[in-house]
């Protein structure tokens, strides 16, 4: 049986759990109290040092980083190899966008949230401003002309990208100006399996 330790409404959280689903693989899922401080726990840290969810454990395996894991993930369970493709320029593609979304949209859209959900410090212009050009620059003139973001069918990539762009309407950003945005995040929303990420204001 898979465990995946995570939070319901991390984002990172939220790659694994939808991609797991999508996939039709059962899992055991672990909510690791990030507000009382579980994550910087002594048994937390025995599975992920740096604190921080989501972690996978499989056997004897233990994985941190959600990009880390949807890549294990797709090789064990994606017989087909759709969602990680094996041709080296549209594996490239994938980890392109893999990347994106643990930096730049971390960087951006993930930080946003966590300013006006968490009160993490920050300069609110500046990442506003990182996100805008994250949007206007790469996604949205990209979706214009491609349904999905590094293949014909949906891959890694999209799942990746996916929450926090999604939730970026939780940092008081408006997705009124990417209209491509908004259909790309409709049509993963329409993807067999896809289960939503919980809202900040459901936790209760
Ligand atoms: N690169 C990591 C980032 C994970 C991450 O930032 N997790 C957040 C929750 S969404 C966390 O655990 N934050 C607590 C902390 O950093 O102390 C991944 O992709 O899994």
């Amino acid at each position: 049986m898979i465990t995946l330790y995570g939070h319901p409404i991390s984002g990172n959280t939220h790659r694994v759990s939808t991609f797991l689903s999508i996939l039709g693989v059962d899992f055991e899922f672990v909510v690791v109290d990030l507000k009382q401080g579980a994550h910087k726990a002594a048994e937390f840290l025995a599975l992920n040092p740096l604190g921080q969810v989501p972690v996978l454990e499989d056997g004897d395996l233990v994985l941190r980083d959600s990009a880390a894991i949807l890549v294990y993930l797709a090789r064990k369970f994606d017989k087909d190899n759709r969602w990680l493709p094996t041709d080296p320029a549209q594996q490239a593609r994938v980890q392109q966008w893999l990347s994106t979304a643990v930096h730049d949209v971390q960087s951006g859209p993930f930080v946003i949230r966590a300013m006006k959900l968490f009160a993490m410090p920050g300069d609110f212009d500046a990442v506003k401003q990182k996100t805008e050009n994250l949007f206007g620059d790469l996604f949205e003139p990209h979706l214009a002309t491609n349904q999905w973001l590094a293949a014909d069918t949906p891959t890694l990539a999209d799942i990746a990208c996916y929450s926090y762009v999604a939730r970026v309407t939780d940092g008081d950003f408006s997705l009124d100006a990417y209209p491509n945005i908004q259909a790309w995040l409709a049509r993963i929303e329409g993807i067999e399996g896809f289960s939503p990420m919980m809202k900040a204001s459901d936790l209760g």
